[in-house]
């Protein structure tokens, strides 16, 4: 799969949403035309009563004229043939923020450590991607454990987006309430 084609590209197999269930930091952003989440960006994934997962995350983001924010925002995930492939629908806690629906695909997790997620927004004529966006989650908000990095840098690298990631950093701008008492 490195001719990047996003018809082409592998996906996690035999997913279990169980275990992808629970708190996910972004630690590396690729990052979409137009872009919204910013930083100190933390996912909350959740297994329904009725089997379906949803995700809760937070974010910050910059709106309108320079208006900095911590986004709360709102997913639901629709499921595929293919399970580690969603279709995601989301939608902000504010009406001012992002909504949309994009493809939600894991390529690869230990579940524990460190988790590759990828969304191709706009697929081009010649089956490579336009515009898309790529997630690496941690299960820790410090970063990859040293061990998971080679692993990561061969999915990066088997999604043609190698070099195009940034880091993520957390510094508690979303840490709601009491993070300024002493
Ligand atoms: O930040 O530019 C961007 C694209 C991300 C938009 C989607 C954010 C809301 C949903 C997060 C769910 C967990 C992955």
């Amino acid at each position: 799969a490195q001719d990047c084609q996003v018809a082409n590209i592998n996906v996690m197999q035999n997913f279990d949403k169980t275990r992808y269930a629970g708190t996910w930091y972004a630690v590396g952003k690729k990052d979409p035309e137009g872009l919204f989440l910013l930083d100190n960006i933390v996912a909350q994934i959740n297994i329904e009563e009725d089997g379906k997962m949803t995700a809760t995350a937070q974010g910050r983001v910059i709106i309108l004229n320079n208006w900095e924010m911590c986004a709360h925002m709102f997913a639901t995930f629709e499921e595929t043939a293919d399970p580690a492939k969603f279709k995601m629908k989301y939608w902000g806690a504010a009406s001012y923020l992002q909504t949309g629906n994009d493809d939600h695909w894991v390529i690869d997790t230990d579940y524990d450590n460190y988790a590759v997620h990828y969304s191709c927004r706009l697929v081009d004529a010649d089956g490579t991607c336009l515009d898309g966006y790529s997630f690496i989650f941690s299960r820790h908000p410090t970063g990859l454990r040293p061990e998971d990095q080679p692993v990561v840098l061969q999915k990066k690298t088997d999604l043609c987006l190698l070099g195009k990631y940034r880091r993520v950093a957390h510094t508690g701008f979303c840490d709601s309430g009491t993070s300024l008492d002493p």
